[in-house]
Protein backbone atom coordinates (compact mmCIF):
# COMPACT_ATOMS: atom_id res chain seq x y z
CA UNK A 1 0.00 0.00 0.00
CA UNK A 2 1.12 3.79 -0.37
CA UNK A 3 1.98 5.60 2.58
CA UNK A 4 2.00 9.02 0.76
CA UNK A 5 1.04 11.83 2.86
CA UNK A 6 2.78 14.21 -0.05
CA UNK A 7 6.07 14.41 -0.42
CA UNK A 8 8.10 15.30 2.37
CA UNK A 9 11.26 15.52 0.52
CA UNK A 10 14.63 16.70 1.78
CA UNK A 11 14.35 19.26 4.47
CA UNK A 12 16.41 21.49 2.19
CA UNK A 13 19.55 23.83 4.07
CA UNK A 14 17.19 24.02 6.92
CA UNK A 15 19.26 24.71 10.49
CA UNK A 16 20.02 21.87 12.75
CA UNK A 17 18.78 18.56 11.75
CA UNK A 18 16.13 17.46 13.63
CA UNK A 19 16.72 14.26 16.15
CA UNK A 20 14.64 11.91 16.32
CA UNK A 21 14.73 8.59 19.08
CA UNK A 22 12.86 5.47 17.53
CA UNK A 23 11.95 2.52 19.66
CA UNK A 24 10.91 -0.61 17.44
CA UNK A 25 9.33 -3.47 18.59
CA UNK A 26 11.51 -6.23 17.30
CA UNK A 27 12.28 -8.18 13.97
CA UNK A 28 9.50 -10.36 14.67
CA UNK A 29 7.97 -10.35 11.27
CA UNK A 30 7.93 -9.39 7.34
CA UNK A 31 5.66 -6.82 7.72
CA UNK A 32 8.09 -5.23 11.20
CA UNK A 33 11.04 -5.68 9.01
CA UNK A 34 9.26 -3.35 5.98
CA UNK A 35 8.24 -0.89 9.22
CA UNK A 36 11.79 -0.52 10.10
CA UNK A 37 12.60 -0.21 6.16
CA UNK A 38 10.20 2.42 5.94
CA UNK A 39 10.98 4.56 9.07
CA UNK A 40 14.98 4.63 8.30
CA UNK A 41 14.64 5.32 4.53
CA UNK A 42 12.08 8.18 5.22
CA UNK A 43 14.62 9.44 7.85
CA UNK A 44 17.21 9.58 5.50
CA UNK A 45 15.16 11.19 3.04
CA UNK A 46 13.68 13.87 4.92
CA UNK A 47 17.57 14.53 6.84
CA UNK A 48 16.28 13.72 10.17
CA UNK A 49 19.09 12.19 12.14
CA UNK A 50 17.75 9.06 13.27
CA UNK A 51 18.44 6.89 16.51
CA UNK A 52 17.21 3.57 16.16
CA UNK A 53 16.31 0.26 18.42
CA UNK A 54 15.04 -2.85 18.44
CA UNK A 55 13.78 -4.23 21.44
CA UNK A 56 13.32 -7.81 20.70
CA UNK A 57 9.82 -7.88 21.55
CA UNK A 58 10.78 -6.82 25.14
CA UNK A 59 9.08 -3.52 26.59
CA UNK A 60 11.77 -3.09 28.94
CA UNK A 61 14.39 -2.92 26.42
CA UNK A 62 11.87 -0.06 24.87
CA UNK A 63 11.65 1.72 28.16
CA UNK A 64 15.00 1.77 28.42
CA UNK A 65 15.70 3.20 24.75
CA UNK A 66 13.08 5.80 25.38
CA UNK A 67 14.88 6.93 28.94
CA UNK A 68 18.14 6.80 27.06
CA UNK A 69 16.64 9.24 23.74
CA UNK A 70 15.61 11.63 27.20
CA UNK A 71 18.91 11.46 28.50
CA UNK A 72 20.05 12.22 24.61
CA UNK A 73 17.82 15.16 24.45
CA UNK A 74 16.26 14.33 21.42
CA UNK A 75 13.67 16.54 19.73
CA UNK A 76 11.13 13.85 18.90
CA UNK A 77 10.61 10.17 20.56
CA UNK A 78 8.27 8.15 18.19
CA UNK A 79 7.77 4.57 19.49
CA UNK A 80 5.61 1.03 18.50
CA UNK A 81 4.48 -0.10 22.08
CA UNK A 82 5.16 -4.00 22.07
CA UNK A 83 2.09 -4.14 24.42
CA UNK A 84 -0.61 -1.49 25.21
CA UNK A 85 0.05 -1.06 29.47
CA UNK A 86 2.39 0.06 31.49
CA UNK A 87 3.57 3.50 29.41
CA UNK A 88 2.94 6.22 31.19
CA UNK A 89 5.52 6.40 33.61
CA UNK A 90 7.76 7.25 30.88
CA UNK A 91 5.98 9.34 28.59
CA UNK A 92 5.49 11.49 31.92
CA UNK A 93 9.39 11.69 32.09
CA UNK A 94 9.36 12.52 28.46
CA UNK A 95 6.75 15.17 28.59
CA UNK A 96 8.61 16.59 31.84
CA UNK A 97 11.74 16.96 29.33
CA UNK A 98 9.65 18.66 27.03
CA UNK A 99 10.21 16.28 24.21
CA UNK A 100 6.97 15.26 22.45
CA UNK A 101 6.17 11.35 21.29
CA UNK A 102 4.78 10.38 18.46
CA UNK A 103 2.80 6.48 18.37
CA UNK A 104 3.36 4.66 15.41
CA UNK A 105 1.88 0.92 14.75
CA UNK A 106 0.46 0.09 17.67
CA UNK A 107 -1.42 2.13 20.52
CA UNK A 108 -1.20 2.57 24.38
CA UNK A 109 -3.77 2.83 26.91
CA UNK A 110 -2.70 5.41 28.40
CA UNK A 111 -6.44 7.78 29.92
CA UNK A 112 -3.88 10.88 29.69
CA UNK A 113 -3.89 11.45 25.78
CA UNK A 114 -1.86 14.54 26.75
CA UNK A 115 0.87 12.23 27.28
CA UNK A 116 1.73 12.10 23.25
CA UNK A 117 1.20 13.91 20.24
CA UNK A 118 -0.52 11.73 18.04
CA UNK A 119 -1.01 7.92 16.89
CA UNK A 120 -0.22 6.87 13.48
CA UNK A 121 -1.23 3.61 12.34
CA UNK A 122 -4.32 1.36 11.27
CA UNK A 123 -7.84 0.69 12.43
CA UNK A 124 -7.09 -3.02 14.11
CA UNK A 125 -10.16 -3.59 14.63
CA UNK A 126 -11.88 -3.00 11.19
CA UNK A 127 -9.19 -5.03 10.07
CA UNK A 128 -10.33 -8.00 12.53
CA UNK A 129 -14.17 -7.07 10.66
CA UNK A 130 -12.92 -7.35 7.84
CA UNK A 131 -11.27 -11.11 8.36
CA UNK A 132 -15.21 -11.48 9.76
CA UNK A 133 -16.43 -10.38 7.17
CA UNK A 134 -15.20 -12.55 4.47
CA UNK A 135 -15.42 -16.07 6.63
CA UNK A 136 -19.55 -15.21 6.60
CA UNK A 137 -19.89 -14.41 3.24
CA UNK A 138 -17.39 -16.76 1.89
CA UNK A 139 -17.17 -20.30 4.08
CA UNK A 140 -20.50 -22.39 4.69
CA UNK A 141 -21.53 -24.83 6.79
CA UNK A 142 -20.48 -25.83 10.61
CA UNK A 143 -16.84 -23.62 10.73
CA UNK A 144 -14.95 -24.31 13.61
CA UNK A 145 -12.29 -21.69 13.22
CA UNK A 146 -8.73 -21.85 15.03
CA UNK A 147 -7.03 -18.18 15.73
CA UNK A 148 -3.48 -17.54 15.75
CA UNK A 149 -3.52 -14.58 18.02
CA UNK A 150 -0.32 -11.78 17.92
CA UNK A 151 1.70 -10.79 21.29
CA UNK A 152 -0.50 -11.42 24.35
CA UNK A 153 -1.34 -7.68 24.97
CA UNK A 154 -0.67 -5.89 22.26
CA UNK A 155 -3.11 -3.77 20.55
CA UNK A 156 -3.03 -5.82 17.29
CA UNK A 157 -3.65 -8.58 18.91
CA UNK A 158 -6.91 -7.36 21.29
CA UNK A 159 -8.50 -5.70 18.31
CA UNK A 160 -8.24 -7.88 15.72
CA UNK A 161 -9.85 -10.34 17.90
CA UNK A 162 -12.62 -8.23 18.80
CA UNK A 163 -13.12 -6.86 15.32
CA UNK A 164 -13.43 -10.58 13.69
CA UNK A 165 -15.85 -11.69 16.77
CA UNK A 166 -18.03 -8.90 16.41
CA UNK A 167 -18.41 -10.05 12.89
CA UNK A 168 -19.29 -13.34 13.20
CA UNK A 169 -20.98 -13.03 16.43
CA UNK A 170 -24.69 -14.27 16.30
CA UNK A 171 -23.74 -17.55 13.44
CA UNK A 172 -24.80 -19.97 15.19
CA UNK A 173 -22.15 -22.45 12.70
CA UNK A 174 -19.12 -20.23 13.08
CA UNK A 175 -17.28 -21.35 16.05
CA UNK A 176 -13.65 -20.48 17.17
CA UNK A 177 -12.57 -23.76 19.05
CA UNK A 178 -9.20 -22.98 19.53
CA UNK A 179 -7.43 -19.11 20.41
CA UNK A 180 -3.80 -19.04 21.31
CA UNK A 181 -1.03 -16.59 20.77
CA UNK A 182 1.76 -17.23 18.56
CA UNK A 183 3.05 -13.86 19.01
CA UNK A 184 3.00 -12.56 15.30
CA UNK A 185 6.12 -15.16 14.40
CA UNK A 186 6.42 -17.78 12.29
CA UNK A 187 8.02 -20.41 14.22
CA UNK A 188 4.72 -19.48 17.27
CA UNK A 189 2.24 -19.95 14.48
CA UNK A 190 3.90 -23.60 13.66
CA UNK A 191 4.34 -24.42 16.94
CA UNK A 192 0.52 -23.97 18.25
CA UNK A 193 -1.10 -25.20 14.92
CA UNK A 194 1.12 -28.74 15.61
CA UNK A 195 -1.22 -28.63 19.06
CA UNK A 196 -4.17 -27.29 17.48
CA UNK A 197 -3.82 -30.06 14.59
CA UNK A 198 -3.53 -32.54 17.65
CA UNK A 199 -6.34 -31.30 19.95
CA UNK A 200 -9.15 -30.58 17.30
CA UNK A 201 -9.58 -32.63 14.49
CA UNK A 202 -11.91 -30.85 12.81
CA UNK A 203 -10.82 -27.28 12.28
CA UNK A 204 -12.23 -26.07 9.01
CA UNK A 205 -10.24 -22.53 8.90
CA UNK A 206 -7.41 -20.42 10.58
CA UNK A 207 -7.83 -16.70 11.60
CA UNK A 208 -4.23 -16.07 11.85
CA UNK A 209 -3.16 -12.15 13.05
CA UNK A 210 -0.74 -11.91 10.82
CA UNK A 211 0.71 -13.42 7.44
CA UNK A 212 3.95 -15.13 9.49
CA UNK A 213 1.81 -17.19 11.87
CA UNK A 214 -0.55 -17.96 9.10
CA UNK A 215 2.80 -19.24 6.91
CA UNK A 216 4.29 -21.01 10.11
CA UNK A 217 0.02 -22.92 10.25
CA UNK A 218 0.99 -23.92 6.78
CA UNK A 219 3.72 -25.80 7.45
CA UNK A 220 2.07 -27.47 10.06
CA UNK A 221 -1.10 -28.35 8.07
CA UNK A 222 1.29 -29.98 5.38
CA UNK A 223 2.95 -31.84 7.95
CA UNK A 224 -0.40 -33.38 8.92
CA UNK A 225 -1.38 -34.55 5.25
CA UNK A 226 -3.80 -31.62 4.78
CA UNK A 227 -4.20 -28.96 1.95
CA UNK A 228 -3.79 -25.31 3.32
CA UNK A 229 -6.49 -23.53 1.14
CA UNK A 230 -8.51 -26.14 0.74
CA UNK A 231 -8.90 -28.74 3.58
CA UNK A 232 -8.80 -25.44 5.97
CA UNK A 233 -9.38 -22.14 4.54
CA UNK A 234 -7.11 -19.78 5.85
CA UNK A 235 -7.27 -16.05 6.94
CA UNK A 236 -4.41 -13.31 7.82
CA UNK A 237 -3.90 -10.09 8.30
CA UNK A 238 -0.79 -7.81 7.09
CA UNK A 239 -0.41 -8.46 3.01
CA UNK A 240 3.68 -8.85 3.13
CA UNK A 241 5.16 -10.46 -0.24
CA UNK A 242 5.37 -14.10 1.53
CA UNK A 243 2.00 -13.88 2.22
CA UNK A 244 0.46 -12.16 -0.80
CA UNK A 245 2.76 -15.00 -2.66
CA UNK A 246 1.06 -17.75 -0.52
CA UNK A 247 -2.28 -16.01 -1.39
CA UNK A 248 -1.75 -16.56 -5.08
CA UNK A 249 -1.05 -19.80 -4.62
CA UNK A 250 -4.53 -20.40 -2.88
CA UNK A 251 -2.52 -21.79 0.31
CA UNK A 252 -4.29 -18.66 2.14
CA UNK A 253 -7.48 -17.49 1.22
CA UNK A 254 -7.68 -14.20 2.41
CA UNK A 255 -5.25 -11.41 3.08
CA UNK A 256 -6.81 -8.16 5.23
CA UNK A 257 -3.67 -5.36 4.17
CA UNK A 258 -2.42 -3.30 7.43
CA UNK A 259 0.34 -1.13 6.10
CA UNK A 260 3.73 -0.83 7.67
CA UNK A 261 4.79 1.86 5.68
CA UNK A 262 4.49 4.65 7.65
CA UNK A 263 8.05 6.34 7.13
CA UNK A 264 7.08 9.60 4.90
CA UNK A 265 4.08 10.41 7.39
CA UNK A 266 6.26 9.52 10.77
CA UNK A 267 8.96 12.10 9.73
CA UNK A 268 6.09 15.40 8.24
CA UNK A 269 4.28 14.56 11.44
CA UNK A 270 7.64 14.86 13.21
CA UNK A 271 8.87 18.15 11.63
CA UNK A 272 5.37 19.48 12.29
CA UNK A 273 5.56 19.03 15.70
CA UNK A 274 8.76 20.05 16.16
CA UNK A 275 8.28 23.29 14.78
CA UNK A 276 4.61 23.43 17.12
CA UNK A 277 2.36 23.45 14.64
CA UNK A 278 -1.01 21.34 15.11
CA UNK A 279 -1.69 18.08 13.92
CA UNK A 280 -4.49 15.42 14.30
CA UNK A 281 -4.82 13.24 17.43
CA UNK A 282 -4.80 10.09 15.22
CA UNK A 283 -3.73 9.58 11.51
CA UNK A 284 -5.21 6.60 10.22
CA UNK A 285 -3.83 5.01 7.16
CA UNK A 286 -5.04 3.61 4.30
CA UNK A 287 -5.24 -0.14 3.22
CA UNK A 288 -7.34 -2.79 1.88
CA UNK A 289 -7.87 -6.48 1.45
CA UNK A 290 -6.92 -9.08 -1.18
CA UNK A 291 -8.44 -12.36 -2.57
CA UNK A 292 -6.11 -14.52 -4.65
CA UNK A 293 -7.08 -13.67 -7.92
CA UNK A 294 -6.24 -9.47 -6.64
CA UNK A 295 -2.94 -11.10 -5.30
CA UNK A 296 -1.58 -12.25 -8.29
CA UNK A 297 -2.43 -8.66 -10.16
CA UNK A 298 -0.77 -6.71 -7.38
CA UNK A 299 2.56 -8.74 -6.47
CA UNK A 300 4.40 -7.39 -9.21
CA UNK A 301 3.99 -3.79 -8.09
CA UNK A 302 4.14 -4.64 -3.95
CA UNK A 303 6.78 -2.68 -2.48
CA UNK A 304 7.57 -5.19 0.84
C1 LIG B 1 0.42 -4.29 13.07
C2 LIG B 1 1.76 -4.67 13.66
C3 LIG B 1 1.84 -6.16 13.76
C4 LIG B 1 1.81 -6.85 12.40
C5 LIG B 1 2.67 -8.02 12.69
O1 LIG B 1 0.39 -2.93 12.84
O2 LIG B 1 1.92 -4.12 14.94
O3 LIG B 1 3.09 -6.50 14.36
O4 LIG B 1 0.52 -7.21 11.99
C6 LIG B 1 3.80 -7.35 13.46
O5 LIG B 1 3.15 -8.69 11.56
O6 LIG B 1 4.59 -8.26 14.11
Amino acid sequence: GSSGSGDSGSSGGGDDKLTMGFAQVGAESGWRTANTKSVQEAAAAAGVDLKFSDAQQKQENQLKAIRSYIQQKVDVIAFSPVVETGWDTVLLEAKRANIPVILTDRAVDSEDTSLYKTFLGSDFVEEGRKAGDWLVANVQGEVNVAELQGTTGAAPAIDRKAGFEEKIAGKSNIKVVASQTGDFTRSGGKQVMEAFLKSNPEINVVYAHNDDMGLGAIEAIKAAGKKPGEDIKIITVDAVKDGMTALAGGEINFIVECNPLLGEQLMDLAKKVVAGEEIPARVVTEETTFTSEQAKAALPDRKY
